[in-house]
């Protein structure tokens, strides 16, 4: 912060940068440059029942109904927990055709008792409109889980963007018959960039 760049604030010859706001005049296709958010209730606040599909088991819940303290507001995602589990919280999502990047940052915490191997695992993907892995953003397992919930943070970029795509945004877990590993996920952001010039 505090650095010596010394002199007024504007004093940088960084007139007109390509972080400002968009102008009226930018895109008069109506093309908006900047990141943009492509999820609906990606902090679970709004509850389970808006934005999200869960399968295989009841997904989003409430801070009173989980051994942990959520990261953003009363709600998050609690994928596993359970033996034998194969289920999956899931939206759609919409790549505009401009999008030159897509990026998914979350709150993460991982528990685990599991033993050995990597039984337990849960997948962050981009489906097609068929149903098949289009993309996996992520994957974590039993491996990268602790004994208790301490909160990370997750930051994964997609390549390619899958620019005017009509794609699902799914997070999919599956667990073996013992040894319980939750995957609790919260504050997920997933950004498109649009770039509107050239
Ligand atoms: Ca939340
Ligand atoms: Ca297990």
């Amino acid at each position: 912060m505090n650095s010596d760049v010394g002199g007024s604030p504007d004093a940088g010859g960084t007139i007109g940068g390509s972080d400002a706001a968009p102008r009226p005049d930018a895109g008069g296709d109506g093309c908006v440059e900047g990141w943009h958010e492509l999820l609906e209730n990606g902090d679970f606040d709004q509850g389970p029942d808006v934005g999200w599909t869960s399968t295989g088991d009841a997904i989003i819940h409430r801070e009173a109904d989980m051994p942990i303290h959520v990261d953003s507001g009363q709600y998050a995602a609690w994928l596993g927990g359970r033996n034998e589990l194969d289920a999956a919280l899931s939206q759609p999502i919409s790549v505009p055709d401009r999008a030159s990047q897509l990026r998914l940052t979350a709150k993460i915490c991982f528990v685990t008792v599991e033993t050995s191997g990597t039984p337990d695992k849960v997948d962050i993907q981009l489906l097609d409109s068929g149903g098949s892995v289009a993309g996996t953003l992520h994957s974590f397992t039993n491996q990268d889980a602790d004994a208790i919930c301490n909160w990370g943070s997750l930051q994964v970029d997609s390549s390619p963007a899958h620019a005017g795509q009509d794609l699902t945004f799914q997070i999919h877990v599956t667990t073996n018959a013992t040894n319980h590993t939750s995957f609790y996920f919260d504050t997920l952001v997933l950004e498109e960039l649009t770039e509107c010039g050239g």
